[in-house]
């Protein structure tokens, strides 16, 4: 796959593919250090490179050396490999045909397991979305999607029924370009809101979901997921959740040798109803779940912040490191909000001693959750190094490169809920009161009004994701008008100002109901 990514890059760009070296031709090598290429190993010592052995999984060291005309690779592993060609596609620095800066990179993830969860309420990701999103990811370093929309009716309600030939037939697609992106794709299947534990319909329910599951894996999936979220009633009963992933455990993941760990979202998978006694759930999850089963957390509430503290308090209970859930930039609870901030309120000092991986819940929104995304690529790749307005700013050139300066007008007034998890909106704009300002804030409030007015237009005009510009087209007809209402409350100052409170009343009220 790495192989076929470069040759994409190098044909995208015009340039002509020899098999075998021509004078004159630039060289790449590439492929995994436990390969024992000779090519490779002489391509390494000339350049003096010290190779992938000493990175961790996923690790690549890569080499852009102009004097040789020569590019190196070596992936520690196949991933890596591919992660190699994902970055020397970003050092590609021409509009037109390829030019490539010098570099040397030695470079691995801090987290293994990094990626989204389709985790939400409402409408679930078209088929083009998700194959949209997995070809995000495997550009980015990204290598988890995992597959619970709320409202399929064959993950939650009728989790027992298998899926129709056609809807078959498109996870047959999904889950072939995630293996080609490098991507896991996770299936998750929430029988909690009636599923029964105990005597025949027990039994029945066991073999419902082993078959569903078993229905993928015949597909080709190899990672699965157990969810009892936002369910009442027997379902919740802890210590027959554990029965139930430990028996799948047994005789389903380790049965079949191939499958990733098991992951389960635990009933109390926030603080802010987790009994934190030792006869609490996740106690008793500690104390009885088999220790290679992967429990998800969301922090001190259900869309929070992640920090030290709240992965002390739960992995100190479930007895490992918590698998983490984002609830970011799902706007499920606030379904009027876009949200195109930067991704902040993520502790950069942690590592897998505290978690075993992070995956982000997006919005509905496929396109317009990329700009959160490539925050969360980034923060989940390289944690320490992590810087949230430098990540966005670069997001913003990366996603809408010909109207970056438009997309960053409407995202930087586009972040906040309102309701629930509030974030940091419009923090360049100063405002002030019309009995206390100088003429320099009104002119500067009035070009900031004049960008939002324009900035819809220049989107439409030229924003290449057209999909992208799908989504964010009624949020940006009402920016407009915002834009429009806020040059006619400036106009109204002067108004103001002459004294005449009856004109200035009816003109506000008028713009109000605009
Ligand atoms: F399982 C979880 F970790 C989780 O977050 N579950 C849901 C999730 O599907 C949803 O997208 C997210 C954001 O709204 O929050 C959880 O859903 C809730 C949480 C509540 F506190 C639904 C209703 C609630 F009152």
């Amino acid at each position: 796959d790495a192989v076929a990514d470069l040759k994409d890059f190098l044909s995208e760009n015009g340039i002509q593919v020899n098999e075998t070296s021509v004078e004159g031709d630039t060289t790449f090598v590439l492929g995994e250090s436990d390969d024992e290429i000779a090519a490779l190993d002489s391509a390494k010592e000339a350049l003096g490179m010290s190779g992938a052995d000493s990175l961790g999984e996923e690790g690549y060291v890569l080499k852009v050396d102009a004097a040789s005309d020569t590019v190196v690779i070596e992936g520690k592993d196949g991933d890596g490999t591919f992660y190699g060609v994902q970055t020397l596609r970003q050092l590609d620095t021409a509009e037109d045909g390829m030019q490539l800066a010098e570099a040397e990179v030695s470079d691995e993830p801090t987290m293994a397991t990094r990626g989204t969860i389709e985790g939400f309420y409402g409408n679930p990701w078209t088929h083009e979305d998700r194959l949209s999103q997995i070809e995000f990811y495997g550009d980015y370093k990204m290598n988890t999607y995992i597959y619970a929309p709320k409202d399929d009716p064959y993950h939650r309600e009728q989790w027992r029924e298998p899926y129709p030939q056609s809807e078959m037939d498109r996870m047959q697609e999904l889950i072939d370009t995630a293996n080609e992106n490098k991507v896991d794709f996770v299936f998750a299947l929430s029988p909690g809101i009636d599923i029964q534990f105990g005597g025949e319909a027990g039994e029945a329910d066991y073999q419902a979901l082993v078959n569903k599951c078993q229905s993928l894996y015949d597909m080709g999936v190899r990672s699965f997921a157990i969810f009892f979220d936002d369910i009442s009633g027997d379902g919740t009963d802890p210590e027959r959740q554990t029965e139930l992933l430990n028996r799948l455990d047994a005789d389903f993941v380790r049965a079949k040798g191939d499958v990733a760990p098991l992951v389960v979202c635990p009933t109390d998978y926030s603080r802010l109803w987790a009994n934190p006694t030792p006869q609490g759930s996740l106690a008793i999850y500690g104390r009885t779940l088999d220790p290679s089963v992967r429990v998800f957390w969301t922090g001190d509430v259900v869309c929070s912040d992640l920090t030290p503290e709240t992965l002390a308090w739960v992995d100190s209970r479930i007895g490992r490191p918590a698998f983490y859930w984002w609830n970011y930039p799902v706007t499920d609870y606030a379904r009027h909000i876009l949200m195109q901030g930067p991704v902040y309120g993520l502790d950069t000092t942690l590592t897998t001693d505290d978690l075993c991986g992070f995956v982000s819940n997006p919005m509905e929104h496929g396109e317009a959750s990329k700009l959160a995304l490539y925050g969360v690529a980034d923060y989940t790749w390289n944690t320490a190094a992590y810087n949230p307005i430098d990540n966005w700013e670069r997001g913003l050139a990366e996603l809408v490169p010909e109207a970056r300066e438009a997309y960053r007008t409407f995202a930087i007034h586009s972040c906040d809920t309102e309701t629930g998890y509030r974030r940091d909106e419009s923090w360049e704009t100063e405002t002030f009161r019309i009995a206390d300002y100088t003429p320099g804030q009104a002119a500067a409030l009035r070009e900031e009004f004049g960008r939002v007015v324009a900035a819809p237009g220049v989107l439409e005009e030229r924003c290449a994701n057209r999909e992208l510009l799908a989504e964010l087209r009624p949020w940006l007809a009402e920016f407009r008008k915002l834009g429009e209402r806020g040059l006619r409350t400036l106009d109204l100052i002067a108004c103001y100002e002459t004294g005449d409170d009856a004109a200035f009343w009816s003109g506000y009220v008028r713009n109000r109901m605009s």
